[in-house]
């Protein structure tokens, strides 16, 4: 018997500058609110679907290990998704390699699911143009959705009365953002979080009485967001994210009970990069589901921006810049 062809995607991280954080329906993953983002250059995930026609069972194997518990049964439902637009059965072996630490605030789950949408898409032969596939990497993990483009990213909630929230909720690139912007990540910590992203925002959507302000300062973030990308006004850039980062963690450590990413060493980081800005240098934070902080800066500051607070620190720091689309590879032929 002929092994059934193998289709391979790569597809880089994204941060978000507007974060998501709130979902309408849980089980399509619809947003209650847009985001906005920049797909990074580094850390990139290679993730290979071959179909196993007569085979009992999906095999996921992650890093070398198969997968168990939350992540198989992510994303076996993930293939189910695709299985379904393809009104096709045969189970699959997806094979992931990862190249940022998982679980540590640093977007494993939004490169890893786009690089499996691509993949999957292709190998299952469901044919999708790239907003498409946005939409199908959000069925996987939200912030997969943003993954799928290079460069800033905007993220459509889709307005909440849609008739077809689905449809209504998809990425797109922003080809009007005038700003080459560096990020410096810190690395205080990689092992895999306490909490995981989609239990937090559920309990701070549940119960931090600071949502709904936040939720709503975050539709007015991203209008300004969007208008300072066009005029590549850094420290507006810098000012929205900051302040949309830190209302976030906000919400969630008033949450019942709180859910605390932010250690002494995030906190650190954060009033060092705050005293850096006092004393002229162009840099503002930004934190996700993780104690690691993101450094915004010019590229032409950002490995002596890098230098400084790795020293401050003693953590591994890591310079990012704008990365591509994500892309299939290799592939069954459409
Ligand atoms: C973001 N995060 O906009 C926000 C900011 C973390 C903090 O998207 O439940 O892994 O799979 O849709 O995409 C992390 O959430 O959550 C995230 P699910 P996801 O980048």
């Amino acid at each position: 018997m002929r092994a059934a062809p193998t289709a391979t995607a790569v597809a880089h991280p994204n941060i978000a500058l507007v974060k998501y954080w709130g979902k309408r329906d849980e089980h399509l993953i619809v947003p209650l609110a847009d985001s906005l983002s920049l797909t990074l250059d580094v850390f990139p995930t290679t993730t290979s679907v071959q179909l196993l026609p007569g085979g009992a069972q999906d095999v996921i194997v992650v890093d070398g290990r198969p997968a168990t518990g939350e992540v198989l049964r992510r994303v076996t439902g993930f293939l189910d998704v695709l299985r379904a637009h393809a009104r096709r059965h045969e189970p699959a072996h997806v094979d992931t390699r990862n190249t940022v630490p998982v679980g540590a605030g640093l977007a494993s789950s939004a490169a890893g699911f786009a690089a499996l949408a691509l993949a999957g898409a292709r190998a299952y032969e469901i044919d999708r143009d790239p907003t498409e596939l946005s939409r199908l990497a959000r069925r996987g993990s939200g912030s997969a959705a943003r993954s799928v483009f290079g460069g800033f990213v905007l993220w459509h909630a889709g307005p909440p009365d849609a008739a077809d929230a689905d449809l209504a909720s998809y990425a797109e690139p922003l080809h009007d953002a005038r700003l080459d912007l560096a990020m410096v990540a810190v690395l205080l910590q990689t092992g895999p979080k306490s909490v995981s992203s989609r239990e937090a925002m559920r309990r701070t959507v549940a119960t931090s009485p600071l949502f709904p302000g936040w939720l709503a300062s975050s539709g007015a973030d991203v209008t300004a967001m969007r208008a300072a990308l066009a005029t590549g006004d850094l420290p507006a850039v810098g000012a929205i994210a900051e302040r949309n980062a830190l209302g976030m963690h906000a919400t969630m450590e008033t949450a019942i009970p709180p859910v605390t990413y932010r250690t002494h060493a995030s906190h650190h980081v954060l009033d060092h990069v705050r005293r850096m800005r006092e004393r002229g240098e162009q840099t503002w934070s930004t934190m996700d589901a993780g104690p690691n902080v993101k450094v915004l800066c010019p590229v032409s500051d950002a490995s002596r921006i890098a230098a400084e607070l790795g020293e401050v620190t003693g953590c591994r720091t890591l310079v990012a810049r704008s990365g591509p689309d994500a892309t299939v590879t290799t592939g069954v032929p459409t």
